[in-house]
């Protein structure tokens, strides 16, 4: 999964990207030529349990990768070609909102930041729907590209992002063709203060957020970053000292897989136990995807273990002999902790 850090200049990105993935990319300098790239695993104590097991070569964990892009340092400018690229490019968004005071002193106000941000999404999708519709109507086209982009920008209109618009199951090809910024699914990270860390966010922000489908949570960026440039074995004791149950990773890709409504499924064996992540919902040829695109295209069935049983027996052979593999076909939807053998023919 990717996910873009977006919002406005000087809102504590960077040190956001710092804490998340322990790199000491530079902070505070203002624009830099590059977005930051990073790349995090995703703990997983069930792969550590299955790797136990398996004692494979390798263990591999889901990633989650982020890019930080510069903010756009006014209001209502718009967003720039590079910054659109990046957020085109995320599977998800990340809004970073100052909630600390400004080097102006200024007080932080994180709703109209969220509104104020979102109206720049907002904006950039108008104007890709509007573009598109002057040429369809120019070609007098009827159909269904005609229908949605016009339902879209009415939406728009009314300042509403297009990821709260309720959409026909053919909509949605048309709709994903374009990579509307503002339909991506958005979490906002509300940066506090090291006093207000175990805070919950305040309500005001949390109701904002609810009525555009965006998720939030506070986090100290800046004191983030300190634990996590630290050797792994000193930060839980600062987390404690500071009255932190875990670091912000971890809270955020809670956050993360809960709002794309993100599963985990295994694939194991003496070679490789792998963790992989795929949408709740989606059927076995589509997870077999997400591995190869050779096992989605030829795609014959899918063989299933079950977590729990799977702990229970112990073995895939007494799995095996309790009749506990299932064989599922391409309408077998995953579910999450599902341990997967792919057949497949190409
Ligand atoms: N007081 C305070 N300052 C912070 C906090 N987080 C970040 N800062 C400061 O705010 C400034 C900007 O932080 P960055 O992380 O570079 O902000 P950014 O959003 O990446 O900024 P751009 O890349 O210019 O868009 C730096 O001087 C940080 O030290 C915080 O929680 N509290
Ligand atoms: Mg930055």
């Amino acid at each position: 999964m990717k996910a873009a850090l977006v919002g406005y200049a000087q809102t504590g990105k960077t040190t956001l990207f710092n804490a998340l993935t322990g790199q000491a990319a530079t902070t505070g300098a203002g624009r830099q030529d590059k977005p930051n790239l990073g790349v995090i695993k995703v703990p997983d104590p069930r792969v550590d349990k299955l790797s136990a097991i398996y004692k494979p070569k390798k263990t591999v964990y889901a990633e989650l990768r982020f890019v930080d892009v510069p903010g756009p340092r006014t209001k209502g400018g718009g967003l720039d070609g590079p910054t659109l690229q990046s957020l085109r490019e995320a599977e998800a968004l990340a809004v970073v909102l100052r909630g600390f005071e400004g080097s102006d002193g200024s007080e932080p106000n994180p709703v109209r930041e969220l509104d104020d941000f979102e109206a720049e999404l907002l904006i950039n999708d108008q104007i890709v729907v509007e573009k598109r519709l002057e040429r369809l109507h120019k070609e007098h086209a009827l159909g269904i590209e005609t229908e949605t982009l016009e339902a879209c920008l009415a939406w728009l209109s009314e300042g509403r992002p297009l990821r709260t618009m309720p959409l026909r199951v053919e909509q949605e090809p048309v709709i994903a063709s374009y990579g509307f910024v503002s339909r991506r699914p958005m979490l906002a990270v509300l940066n506090v203060p090291e006093e207000k860390s175990t805070q919950q966010p305040p309500s005001g922000l949390v109701q904002a957020g609810a009525a555009r489908s965006v998720e939030v949570m506070s986090v100290c960026a800046a004191i983030e970053a300190e634990i996590a440039a630290l050797p792994v074995h000193e930060q839980g004791e600062f987390l404690d000292s500071l009255g932190l149950s875990e670091p912000a990773s971890a809270r955020f890709i809670r956050h993360a897989y809960a709002l794309l409504d993100y599963i985990s499924f295994f694939t194991v064996g003496p070679d490789e136990v792998r963790a992989w992540t795929t949408r709740r919902g989606d059927r076995a040829p589509h997870a077999a995807g997400r591995v190869h695109s050779d096992m989605e295209r030829g795609f014959i069935r899918a063989e299933v273990m079950k977590l729990d049983e799977f702990f229970a027996l112990g073995s895939e052979q007494r799995v095996k002999e309790q009749g506990k593999l299932r064989v599922e076909g391409k309408n077998y939807v995953v579910e999450d902790g599902d341990i997967l053998n792919f057949r497949f023919n190409v």
